[in-house]
């Protein structure tokens, strides 16, 4: 269902018993540059069709899919893309701040739009750092790849900047299946589900053995 409205906030998922613990909400916001296929992917997630035009209108449509004998509700932003990023109110800092996690589209046949994610990836991660989150879900996304005669966009650079960004990657053609477009959206889900795990554990083993060796350290140097 579409739902052409500003954001809502979502509730962070909640712990515990009962029904609301097999509820789990996952805001994602679709970016990239114009033109590379941001609402045929999102479009073929929702409806598995691919429809050929999409006009430009922002939405935010909610679905629920049932993961493992939980409800899964996604909030997917299609956002239009804007040249300047500081530019209509804040808009974009408003909507990495509303998102859980990101799906960062360029075309296999626009080597500009490769370009595009870059910045934007930049962007999420000085925002998200500097409120002192941890590890953003991120999945780049190099769409259209039925167009192989017209690449641009070599495989390897996309592996690459995932990697360099420690986040996953996919070549998917939105034209010609929904498989792909599936393992998108489902592999986000993870990475959304382990970054909530990573945000509740108070302190992880690594900081609590630094923190032991700081103290026998201490000791060692007191006994000398
Ligand atoms: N060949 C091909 N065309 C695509 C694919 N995905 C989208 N398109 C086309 O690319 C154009 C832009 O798609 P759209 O989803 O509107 O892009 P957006 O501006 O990023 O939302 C449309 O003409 C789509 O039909 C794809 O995987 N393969
Ligand atoms: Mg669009």
């Amino acid at each position: 269902s579409s739902v052409n409205q500003p954001p809502r906030v979502i509730a962070e998922e909640q712990t515990g018993t009962g029904a609301s613990a097999l509820k789990m909400e996952a805001n994602v916001l679709v970016m990239g540059a114009d033109n590379v296929g941001k609402s045929a992917l999102t479009v073929r997630f929702l409806t598995r069709r691919f429809i050929g035009e999409y006009g430009d209108i922002e939405s935010i449509y909610s679905h629920s899919v049932g993961v493992d004998g939980r409800e899964i509700v996604f909030n997917i932003w299609d956002a239009p893309y804007s040249q300047d990023p500081s530019d209509e109110d804040c808009s974009e800092e408003k909507r990495i701040q509303w998102a859980n996690g990101f799906i960062l589209v360029y075309s296999i046949c626009d080597l500009a739009s490769f370009n595009v994610v870059r910045q934007q990836l930049q962007r999420i991660k000085a925002q998200r750092d500097h409120l002192g989150a941890e590890k953003v879900p991120v999945v780049i996304v190099g769409n259209k790849r039925d167009l192989e005669h017209r690449r641009t966009v070599p495989s390897e650079e996309g592996r690459l900047l995932a990697l360099a960004a420690g986040c996953d990657f996919y070549e998917v053609s939105a034209a010609e299946a929904h498989h792909g477009v599936l393992l998108v959206f489902h592999g986000l889900l993870e990475r959304i589900k382990d970054s909530r795990v990573a945000a509740k554990k108070p302190a992880g083993i690594k900081s609590i053995v630094r923190t032991m060796s700081a103290v026998f350290a201490r000791k060692r140097i007191n006994s000398l």
